[in-house]
């Protein structure tokens, strides 16, 4: 049976997100994930002190606090020594990236992929579009010196068809998101504007933390914030404008966001390796290994370290929306 039902999905059609509360299992999905990326921030631990970077490891403190103490003690956010895909500029042969096996093993399980069976077919493909976003609180955020402002905050207000390229305009794009723990409206949840996906594509312009689509495009005084709880699914249309709230907390926010398409339509990010997912009518195409996943994300590292940057969107801040 379908995780999702009709009128779910009737609710989706209309505003453009839904929430499934308690999708994901804790101890099947989640907890290993969790534990796994321990495992990582052990490694980048050792590196940082070794490199006389931090005082200590701090073995002892529990993983939102470690990398707090880690991060910031060392001036520098690592977020991507944990993200599963590469950045989108500069790839060298070292770029970390973590594509381990509780990943993988979240972005195939079963339940996830029932409930994307519904919004996009059977015929899944796991879209290279995807990170793992680790926020600490913000005033503990190392800041850039170059700018003055944190090295990662809030994302801006943007369409997930926004941030990929003009090939994926025609792709069945969905965006799954949610949180490792609790994400509540202090810790900078995301927030979305309900019925937004009705208005197509809106113009983005390019601004120091992204991609964001200007006020005078958009306004955004009908956004409603989408807190979870682990387990807590929040499905978004393509065209839906989304934005995250700012961590005010003292805790670390901590989420994944994941795209699906069907199989055979242009992923938007092309460099970038992706899966088949779940194949009813080709079943061996299924990617079921996570090391072979892991080896094309190395393939394409190899493939595009020292290259000119991909062009990865369209925007320009030269256009006079954007001034
Ligand atoms: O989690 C965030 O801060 C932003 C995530 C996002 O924009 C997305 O999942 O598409
Ligand atoms: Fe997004």
């Amino acid at each position: 049976m379908s995780p999702i039902t009709d009128e779910q999905m009737a609710f989706f059609k209309d505003q453009g997100y839904l929430m499934v509360r308690g999708l994901l299992d804790q101890e099947e999905v989640l907890d290993p994930v969790i534990e796994e990326y321990g495992t990582v921030l052990d490694q980048l631990a050792e590196e940082l002190f070794l490199a006389g970077k931090i005082e200590s490891k701090y073995e002892d403190l529990p993983f939102g606090e470690r990398i707090t103490k880690v991060w910031g003690e060392s001036g520098k956010v690592h977020a991507q020594c944990f993200d599963f895909t590469l950045p989108q500029g500069n790839i060298k042969e070292d770029t970390p990236f973590w594509c381990g096996p509780a990943v993988f093993n979240v972005l195939t399980d079963p339940r996830l992929l029932d409930a994307v069976e519904a919004f996009i077919g059977p015929e899944i493909y796991s879209n290279p579009v995807q990170h793992v976003r680790i926020k600490l609180p913000e005033h503990l955020t190392p800041i850039n010196p170059a700018t003055g402002r944190i090295q990662l905050g809030i994302s801006p207000w943007h369409q997930d068809n926004g941030v990929v390229t003009k090939e994926a305009d025609d792709t069945h794009m969905l965006t799954v998101w949610f949180s490792l723990r609790e994400a509540t409206i202090e810790q900078g949840c995301l927030t979305v504007i309900p019925e937004s996906h009705r208005d197509g594509l809106l113009h983005h312009c390019p601004d120091i933390w992204g991609l964001e689509i200007p006020e005078k495009v958009k306004d955004r005084s009908a956004a409603v914030p989408m807190p979870t709880k682990p387990g807590d699914v929040l499905f978004l249309h393509k065209h839906t404008c989304h934005s995250s709230l700012p961590n005010k907390s003292n805790e670390i926010r901590w989420s994944y966001d994941l795209r699906y398409n069907p199989i055979g339509q242009a992923s938007g990010r092309g460099a970038f390796p992706g899966f088949v997912a779940r194949s009813r009518t080709n079943p061996e195409w299924v990617l079921t290994d996570p090391v072979a996943w892991n080896q094309m994300w190395l393939d394409a590292r190899d493939a595009l370290a020292g290259m000119p940057n991909p062009s990865f969107n369209r925007w320009s801040k030269d256009h006079e929306i954007c001034a």
